[in-house]
């Protein structure tokens, strides 16, 4: 049976399932006003528990779909897969998918599912090319942007496309997402997303591979208009008044000087939200850090990722000495800005002494707080083709069991090599925490002299105590058993 077209639904999955991160998606924001404007009602289906295909089937019938359009990192694949098969042959209704992870491995991803074709790369003109072609009475095949399965074959339809001028495209829209998604903790944090990709070439980072799927890769990182970023942000204050805090998700706003002094001041002047943006050790120098810190900028995240100068430069491409990385954060540090740090311990040929020389380097710059993962070779990246080469890939185990990189090393070969990584990880880890309760001690204590400080810090130290005693594996699971409850936002709040 045909739906009119008012009937028409187009249902976004996105698809977080036990990944321990629950928030909204961008990407999913930025393609809403285009399917709106194709006038299909538009429904967000954030996935985050692992249910039964059968549960899945009859929560997508119920909604009568025309689209069913599924968002995932590649992480997600094994999710995509069963969820796929799970809603095969239900009557009139398309499946598509998009995201970092179909960009990334599209030939390697459709035989593994029942999707009717996947975009690669940004969606916003294939997806309208797409819509169309339905509310024409098209063939869905002739849209371009897509790799569209059909008879068992895999067909590539026209190129990738980017969007050239992002001050053109209507401003992101999170209104179907829970508000509490949106506006998340205790600190009442906005996340907000302004530009596209980043101009560095990290061998870890899957940023090179997804810039490489375009013809020119010349565009890629993009930054809209300083008016139109500020008009998004002022869009979305008033959109959500009990704003108090916003997180800069973009992988690196300060990367065009100009652009962001220019930036910077308009933020302050019209906006005056504190907030919390990603720095890297090359773009740190006085104007910049001086524009942080004048916007409002309270948290600079940094990615430190490996202590031994040489391993990060030969092997991570990231060309800084520890001297220049101290000097930079020290910088950051005193200008009042609190400094978060990202750090990676499982490299490739990464030795013990290595992974302390990490946890030395976060102790010299006092880090306030920050992340320790395990890293995880994505497919697409340098350094995955390094690993493959060496024999370091024991992938299949991974990609049917993890859904994050914090779980658990995946390159290390021997039991040894692991068991020295866990160590490492819990010791970076630990420290990073203590600091961060300091950190937030003596904000409070700051804030609220007399009883209640005391009893804030035999809090904090409980929240502390559970983490450091508890496994990764026990802290993911009992993330993921209270997945989007009350409990985990508290307790996620509590341990920001
Ligand atoms: C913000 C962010 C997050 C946020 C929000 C994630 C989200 N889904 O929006 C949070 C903090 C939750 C997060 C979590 C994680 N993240 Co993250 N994250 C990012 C970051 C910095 C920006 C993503 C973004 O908003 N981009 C801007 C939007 C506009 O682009 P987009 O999302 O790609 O969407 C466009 C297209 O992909 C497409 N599209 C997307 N969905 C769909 C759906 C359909 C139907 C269609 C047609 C098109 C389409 O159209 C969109 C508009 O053009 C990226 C880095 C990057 N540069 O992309 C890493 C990145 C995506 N994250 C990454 C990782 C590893 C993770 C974690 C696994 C981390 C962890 N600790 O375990 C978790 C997993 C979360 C999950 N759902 O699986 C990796 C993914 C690598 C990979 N190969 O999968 C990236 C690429 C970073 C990196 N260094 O490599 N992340
Ligand atoms: S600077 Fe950060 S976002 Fe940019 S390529 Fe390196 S890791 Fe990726």
């Amino acid at each position: 049976m045909e739906k009119s077209n008012k009937q028409k639904r187009f249902v976004f999955i996105n698809l977080s399932v036990n990944s321990g991160f629950y928030g909204v998606n961008h990407g999913i924001a930025y393609l809403v006003p285009i399917i709106k404007r194709n006038s299909f009602d538009t429904v967000i289906i954030n996935q985050l528990d692992d249910i039964s295909a059968g549960e899945f089937r009859k929560m997508i019938e119920a909604l009568e779909p025309s689209v069913v359009g599924f968002s995932f990192t590649s992480l997600q694949t094994k999710y995509l897969a069963k969820y796929s098969h799970a809603i095969e042959g239900i009557e009139n209704c398309i499946q598509i998918a998009g995201g970092v992870g179909a960009t990334l491995d599209p030939e390697g991803v459709l035989p593994k599912t029942k999707l009717n074709g996947l975009v690669v790369g940004e969606g916003e003109a294939p997806l309208d090319s797409f819509l169309k072609l339905i509310n024409n009475n098209g063939n869905i095949y002739d849209a371009e942007g897509f790799y569209w399965e059909r008879d068992g074959k895999i067909e590539k339809k026209g190129d990738p496309v980017l969007v050239k001028e992002l001050e053109l495209q209507p401003f992101p829209d999170y209104s179907l997402f829970e508000r509490d998604l949106v506006i998340t903790g205790s600190t009442m944090n906005l996340n907000i997303m302004l530009s596209r990709g980043c101009p560095y070439s990290c061998t870890y980072c899957s940023n090179k591979a997804l810039r490489s799927v375009y013809p020119s890769s010349e565009t890629y990182f993009r930054i809209p208009t300083v008016e139109y970023c500020i008009k998004l942000v002022e869009g979305l204050v008033k959109q959500y008044p009990e704003t108090r805090f916003i997180s800069f998700e973009d992988d690196l706003l300060i990367a065009k000087k100009a652009w962001f002094l220019d930036f910077a001041q308009q933020y302050s002047k019209r906006v005056g939200i504190p907030y919390r943006a990603n720095v890297r050790t090359e773009c740190i120098n006085p104007d910049i850090v001086n524009a942080l810190k004048d916007s409002g900028c309270s948290i600079g995240f940094l990615g430190l990722e490996s202590g031994n100068e040489q391993l990060r430069k030969k092997l991570l491409n990231r060309h800084h000495s520890n001297e220049m990385l101290i000097e930079r954060a020290l910088m950051v540090k005193n200008a009042g800005i609190n400094l978060s740090t990202f750090n990676m311990v499982g490299l490739p040929f990464e030795t013990k002494q290595n992974m302390k020389e990490t946890l030395e380097l976060n102790m010299k710059i006092k880090a306030d707080f920050g992340l320790c993962t395990f890293f995880c070779p994505f497919p697409g990246t340098e350094l995955y083709n390094t690993c493959k080469k060496e024999g370091l890939l024991q992938e299949d185990k991974f990609n049917d069991t993890a859904t994050n990189y914090n779980t658990t090393p995946v390159i290390p070969k021997t039991e040894q090599a692991k068991r020295d990584c866990m160590e490492m990880n819990k010791k970076i880890n630990n420290f990073l925490k203590w600091q961060e309760l300091k950190y937030k001690h003596n904000e409070f204590s700051r804030k609220n002299p007399g009883t209640k400080t005391a009893l804030h810090l035999a809090r904090q130290l409980l929240v502390y105590l559970l983490y450091r005693f508890s496994s990764p594996f026990a802290k993911n699971s009992l993330f993921s058993i209270l997945a989007n409850s009350k409990l985990q936002k508290r307790l996620s709040s509590m341990l920001k």
